[in-house]
């Protein structure tokens, strides 16, 4: 563990100083970065962590964030690292068995290197159906399947974690591999071909560990500190459990974090969490020796009223007892990441139309959509220099 740390802090050192101060990037209209400086990302790293945020460069719902000036800017003052949204996914890279498309993951990479940023990756594999591309779905295995499927997830694994060896020292090698529902391991076709989903995501951490023997590998997740989480958390430790029995070279676990209010609590004023049982599943995590990371937060703000004041300041004090708790674990917690840090450019403004049936934007990131702080970027930046 003290090893890793140490990797994570040589990755630190050598950004250049200064490297995410807020004016580095002097060519976009002023914005508001909140009254605190300097950016969240120098905050993050007095504490020896690194704070970023996804970036989409093609999404269907928002479009190309980075290549807004506006977002960019936010992005170069608060952010020391990226990862993309959904550009590093199978459905993006591979267009079909025998082919990679590189064209928008290599564009983020240089955007990252230009603006002085690290970049995480998301994500070797995807173990569900849903966001496997359909040629893998329909896959004809042949004769010898077991082989064959095995050539199938180690070349593309190889191929893309090679490609960016030198710009990415944490791969989320695996995500969300357990189905929360069934509350069984997901049936995609390579674990069919395989076997079980356990052949296939030890085979996917065993390639990672082959061609990045420095990087952080991450077993990335939804399970969540909200009461209805917690059968999903139960099944998370046993698949670390089995995986730390197995010798599967697994570092982390990469906590998404998108944390809910889909209903509020008299007492608290804020959505329910279940605080006990949420140190219990960190204990044991981290009891097993597996760092942790905050992959993707936001929140989603169902339940609150719509009312602008109201619901930012809730969803800052939800944010603050969440980074509240989970900075009890400061001495195993690594990168933060926000899935997003302006609401316009964010995932719940497109993906599931339940998210608020007032027809209001979502108001779960750091930014408004006319580029202004919220409360909740107030938040951060008292957790980060706190810590
Ligand atoms: O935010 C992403 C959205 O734009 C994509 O349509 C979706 C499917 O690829 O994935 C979203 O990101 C997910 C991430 O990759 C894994 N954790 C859950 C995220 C939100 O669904």
């Amino acid at each position: 563990m003290l090893a890793k740390r140490r990797h994570v802090l040589a990755g630190l050192a050598a950004l250049p100083v200064g490297a995410c101060a807020p004016g580095l990037r002097t060519d976009g209209p002023a914005v508001s970065i909140g009254n605190a400086k300097p950016g969240l990302d120098a905050m993050a790293q007095q504490g020896g962590r690194r704070f970023g945020s996804a970036v989409a460069w093609n999404t269907a719902g928002t479009g190309m964030s980075v290549s807004n000036p506006d977002y960019a800017r936010i992005l170069s003052a608060e952010c020391g690292i990226i990862v993309a949204e959904n550009e590093m996914k199978w459905q993006a890279l591979r267009p079909s068995a025998e082919t990679y498309d590189f064209t928008a993951a290599d564009a983020i990479a240089r955007w990252a290197n230009a603006n002085a940023m690290e970049l995480r990756g998301h994500t070797l594999l995807w173990h569900r159906p849903q966001w496997f591309p359909d040629w893998l779905n329909a896959y004809d295995f042949g004769a010898n399947r077991m082989r064959e499927a095995e050539r199938v997830l180690t070349s593309h694994i190889r191929t893309v974690a090679s490609r960016y060896a030198s710009q990415i020292s944490s791969w989320d090698v695996v995500n969300e591999a357990i189905d929360h529902e069934t509350r069984a391991p997901i049936k995609t076709s390579l674990s069919r071909a395989m076997g079980s989903a356990e052949a296939v995501i030890d085979l996917a951490f065993h390639t990672a560990r082959e061609v990045l023997p420095d990087a952080q590998l991450v077993y990335n997740d939804y399970m969540s500190w909200e009461p209805a989480h917690s059968g999903h958390c139960d099944d998370v430790l046993r698949l670390l459990e089995g995986m730390k029995a197995r010798g599967v070279p697994c570092d982390a676990l990469g906590i998404q974090s998108h944390i809910e209010m889909f209903a509020l609590d008299a007492a608290t004023g804020v959505g329910p969490y279940d605080e006990a049982g949420w140190r219990r599943f960190l204990d044991e995590v981290t009891g097993m020796g597996y760092r942790l990371l905050i992959t993707e937060f936001d929140v989603k703000d169902q339940a609150l009223p719509g009312d602008q004041g109201t619901r930012d300041a809730k969803v800052a004090e939800f944010t603050r007892r969440y980074f509240e708790l989970m900075f009890d674990y400061a001495d195993h917690l690594d990168d933060v990441l926000a899935w997003g840090m302006v609401d316009a450019y964010n995932w719940l403004q497109y993906f599931d139309p339940a998210a608020r049936t007032d027809g209001l934007e979502v108001r779960g990131t750091p930014y408004d959509s006319s580029y202004a702080a919220k409360p909740m970027r107030e938040t951060l930046a008292a957790t980060f220099s706190d810590n």
